[in-house]
């Protein structure tokens, strides 16, 4: 299980209350506590900007987090508490603030290879692929080729110098003690056609050029980890993920989250039946990155509208899936927050750990927007009281510490009774039924035998064995 990390917001080490490598070096025993086995750490290069996908230096870290040494040391900590950490590494594009970009403006070679300029007038018509947004800005007076907006010209591989390039990127975070990595915008390497003057993917290019990147990384470490980010449909992330290993499921984020906050169990069984389709047969060639939110989406609690049961009952579900789960910082507390693309701050708060907002290794680079101090919601304050949200997270986060076997499982079975939904799974000897509850009003279960709660509650009544409302339990068979 990966944890989803915001350096910036997680724990301040020196004081300036921005979160850095020496503050989060000091909290990795509450996230081994919590069962997590690895951190997807968001960008951590030198950037301009908070989110720190637009790079201007791609061989050194932000100063704001800390030194080159500081890093080596988080690293060092994180393994010897067996803890793999994945680098978030933005290859699409850098920021605009880069030598090469200010060298390419200059007509400096190899470097004005590495952007796209424009050829053709026609092609300032070219819109963004999902949204209609326009994909040209103009840096005085020269048009250049910009998918994300101003902030991040697009890297253009037409060169074979820039993969050259990209290669001795790979091998210095390789060095400095990366396990691997998470690519961001992984089918955007290729992904405007010059012949055509339009925004389009061309997915077979993609996949060679992350063949390459991918081998070579492997013959410097052998057993890196890779996670893509394909925000896409089920067939196109198959195309991708193969390569990679790992492949971040959305699908299954968005349908598992509407047939939560829907209710709706028809539609859960449907979505596990297409989204997790490779998970029904016993050979796979990938594993499904399973997650619920990350940075680019509302909040778990805010996605639910507030209701913190069915945010729970979503947890349990996912966590009981198989696959490789990944867990957003701040999920456990229920932090809030709603994206937006335009200003997606907000679901990036700093992690609440003290009750007034203040104390050692509280970071405030901004304002607590939505998770007010005195709210109950900071880890001091749950974790003094049973029950709480976060002790509830925990508990669930226990259960799959406890079941690692899930990640490989197999489904042999899933079927729905009214709100109730079972699913059959197996793997490493173990043959286990797991039921949710999508409904409010506790369910009878038949013919189970030893019963162990995730999530919610169960009960006995004349014999009879209930599951409660929104609650999920497992059965182990053998
Ligand atoms: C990554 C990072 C993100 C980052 C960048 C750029 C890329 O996680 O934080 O932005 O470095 C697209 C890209 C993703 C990208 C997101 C933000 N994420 O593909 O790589 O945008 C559709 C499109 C997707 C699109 C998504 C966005 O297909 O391509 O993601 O919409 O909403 C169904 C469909 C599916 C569809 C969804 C949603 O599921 O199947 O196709 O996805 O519905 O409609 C960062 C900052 C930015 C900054 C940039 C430079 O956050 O602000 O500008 O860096």
């Amino acid at each position: 299980m990966f944890y989803e990390l915001y350096l910036r917001s997680f724990c301040d080490g020196n004081g300036d209350g921005i979160g850095d490598f020496i503050g989060a070096e000091r909290k990795l025993d509450y996230l081994a506590d919590l069962g997590i086995e690895g951190i997807w750490l968001l960008p951590i290069l030198h950037s301009p900007s908070y989110h720190g996908y637009s790079v201007i230096d791609f061989f050194s870290v932000n100063p704001i987090y800390g030194t080159l040494k500081d890093l080596r040391n988080f690293l060092a900590s994180a393994h010897k508490l067996d803890l793999k950490v994945i680098l978030d590494l933005p290859m699409n594009h850098t920021s605009p603030n880069h030598e090469w970009f200010l060298k390419a403006l200059d007509g400096e070679k190899p470097y004005r290879d590495w952007y796209l300029f424009l050829k053709d007038e026609q092609w300032l018509k070219a819109r963004r692929h999902w949204d209609g947004e326009q994909v040209w800005t103009n840096y005085s007076g020269q048009w250049v080729y910009t998918l994300f907006g101003p902030g991040s010209p697009d890297l253009n591989y037409e060169s074979s110098s820039l993969w050259q390039q990209m290669k001795e990127v790979l091998t210095f975070w390789l060095s400095v003690g990366f396990d691997g990595f998470r690519f961001d915008a992984a089918k955007h390497i290729f992904d405007f056609s010059l012949e055509k003057g339009i925004c389009e993917y061309q997915h077979s290019r993609n996949i060679a050029f992350w063949k390459e990147m991918t081998a070579h990384c492997r013959s410097i470490s052998p057993n890196s980890i890779f996670v893509s980010e394909v925000w896409d449909d089920a067939q196109i992330v198959d195309l991708y993920s193969t390569i990679f290993g790992i492949g971040f499921n959305f699908p299954l984020a968005e349908d598992l989250k509407t047939s939560v906050a829907t209710r709706d169990p028809e539609l859960l069984v449907k979505s596990l039946r297409t989204d997790l389709n490779r998970y029904f047969r016993s050979k796979r060639s990938y594993e499904s990155g399973i997650f619920l939110t990350n940075h680019d989406m509302s909040r778990l609690v805010s996605a639910m509208d507030g209701d913190k049961e069915l945010s729970l009952l979503a947890m349990s579900v996912l966590l009981s899936l198989p696959g490789v789960p990944f867990f957003y910082y701040g999920e456990e507390l229920g932090m809030e927050g709603v994206y937006n693309a335009y200003f997606n701050e907000e679901q990036l708060e700093p992690f609440l750990w003290f009750e007034n907002g203040y104390g050692p290794g509280q970071t405030e680079w901004k304002a607590l927007g939505k998770n007010h101090p005195h709210s109950g919601r900071s880890l001091e304050a749950q974790k003094a009281v049973d029950g709480s949200y976060f002790e509830r997270i925990r508990a669930i986060l226990e259960f799959r510490k406890n079941n690692s076997w899930l990640r490989l499982a197999t489904i042999r079975g899933l079927r729905r009774r009214e709100n109730l939904v079972i699913l059959r799974v197996v793997g490493e000897s173990r043959n286990a039924f797991i039921y949710h509850n999508l409904g409010k009003k506790r369910v009878a279960l038949e013919d189970v035998s030893s019963l162990q709660i995730i999530n919610g509650s169960l009960s006995r009544y004349r014999g009879k064995r209930y599951l409660g409302g929104f609650s999920s339990a497992i059965e182990v068979t053998k």
